[in-house]
């Protein structure tokens, strides 16, 4: 039987890097330990350059992480394991804040659910459903779905046109962890004017690189133990450092609706932040729940919301760009 369990240890010494007693690495010690990724410039570089612009503007940017993390289970990537977000609520939630007058940095697991394009990418029917050919060489949309497409088109290529959407993506938690860490402390430049709105759904887990098998782990010796560490609290640095100013939105995902509350509430009150939204994986599409430091608001669609494709994030984002509102004016959320 292959088993991969290694103590945690630190590289010069073999000392325990613990934090607190429970055997989670310090968010800090984790980025001393783990390589960056090698598009990290690149991602800065970016994203440098659409804050410097928004500031100017004096623009209200949001910075949305979507979509799951994969979790690498050797350094020379066959095997991972991953979970089961799509980036629904993130791309979604893209749109309708561009709609609010936002810019958005859309941090998306690639391949994963975009803004707009959505409506056609991860539908029942392809792409090429959509479209007939001409005699003349041309192609032509179907004229049942052009008055659609016509105004996704538009508002996507307003969005780009006036540099209000900027897409980066990344695959891997330890690409996450850094963009996220990275990602924060650029938008802290607009100090208030910045939401975080962090809807991946991110692995509590991971085997850290020294840990990690390097080549594929075989299959001759039999089944595979795999212990894997628990993922550093980012949310807690994120909130007291890199995005101090910022308004932070957090997700919380449960199955158990009796944890979903209490662990929301707990979030918020460990980490300090402003917003838990908390939601049930099956229901997660028609419910959510919006807690503030004082308050909890069920937001929910009817039956006949639902039936004629409304979206809950027509109503997560104006309840949110108030309380962002109010944050900029007064640093109180309610
Ligand atoms: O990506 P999706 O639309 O399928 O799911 C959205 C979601 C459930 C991942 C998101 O709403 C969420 O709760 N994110 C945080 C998950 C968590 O770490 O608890």
């Amino acid at each position: 039987m292959a088993s991969i369990t290694v103590p945690i240890s630190n590289t010069s010494s073999n000392e325990p890097i613990l934090d607190n007693g429970q055997g989670v690495i310090d968010p800090d010690v984790y980025f001393q330990i783990n390589e960056p990724p090698a598009d990290l410039p690149e991602f800065e570089s970016k994203l440098n350059a659409f804050v410097d612009y928004h500031k100017e503007l004096g623009s209200k940017v949001v910075f949305i992480t979507s979509g799951g993390t994969t979790v690498p289970l050797e350094n020379q990537t066959v095997r991972f394991i991953d979970n089961f977000s799509n980036g629904t609520r993130g791309a979604t939630s893209a749109e309708y804040f561009l709609e609010a007058g936002y810019a958005v940095v859309f941090m998306h697991r690639q391949n994963s659910i975009q803004p707009y394009n959505r409506h056609y990418t991860h539908s029942n029917m392809g792409f090429l459903d959509y479209l007939e050919p001409k005699e003349d060489g041309s192609v032509q949309v179907l004229t049942q779905y052009a008055a659609k497409m016509h105004k996704l088109l538009t508002k996507y290529n307003q969005a780009k046109d006036t540099n209000r959407i900027l897409m980066l993506d990344f695959v891997t938690l330890p690409e996450y962890l850094f963009k996220l860490q990275s990602g924060s402390k650029v938008l802290a430049r607009l100090e208030t004017r910045a939401m975080y709105y962090l809807a991946a759904a991110v692995s509590d887990f991971f085997i850290p690189s020294q840990k990690m098998a390097e080549h594929k782990i075989q299959s001759r010796d039999g089944g595979l133990t795999l212990t894997l560490d628990q993922v550093p609290k980012f949310l807690k640095p994120l909130v007291s450092n890199w995005a101090a100013k910022g308004l932070i939105v957090s997700f919380k995902l449960e199955t158990d609706n009796n944890l979903l509350v209490p662990k929301a509430r707990q979030a918020l009150t460990r980490y300090g932040h402003q917003v838990v939204i908390g939601n049930m994986l099956k229901t997660r599409k028609q419910t959510v729940t919006l807690i503030t430091q004082h308050r909890e608001k069920v937001l929910s669609l009817t039956p006949q919301q639902v039936e004629n494709d409304i979206e809950i994030e027509s109503e997560i984002i104006p309840e949110l760009v108030r309380i962002h509102q109010n944050w900029i004016d007064s640093g109180k959320t309610e």
